[in-house]
């Protein structure tokens, strides 16, 4: 049976099947994980206000995901579509590079 790529919406399912035995697949976009890296220099408060302010985190769950990037060295801070993904990765940077915090934040596809 032949598989089409297509990115109608309103599709019911992936597995409807067509008469002329064509299905249609319907793709769900990729999401990335937005990943935060310890480092020696950057206040803990400061890294605290930033999964604050840029991911919608309470201050005890900000906290709570600091000490995990302190103690193990990265962290997944949240798994977004790319441009989200992308527009925190670089929110977080400007961020600290305007405080002049060596603080680094990246994204990978999940
Ligand atoms: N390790 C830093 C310190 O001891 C704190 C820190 C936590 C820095 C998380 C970056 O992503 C980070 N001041």
């Amino acid at each position: 049976m032949k598989k089409i790529l297509c990115s109608i919406g309103d599709q019911e399912d992936s597995d409807t099947v067509l008469e002329s035995k064509t299905q249609i697949k319907t793709e769900k976009p990729p999401l990335y994980k937005v990943l935060l890296l310890n480092d020696d220099y950057t206040p803990m408060e400061f890294v605290v206000y930033v999964l604050e302010r840029f991911f919608g985190m309470n201050s005890s769950k900000a906290a709570e995901i600091m000490l995990a990037v302190h103690k193990k060295g990265v962290a997944v801070v949240g798994v977004f579509a790319f441009e989200i993904a992308e527009t925190k990765v670089a929110q977080v940077m400007d961020c600290a590079s305007q405080n002049q915090h060596p603080l680094q934040c990246t994204m990978e596809k999940e």
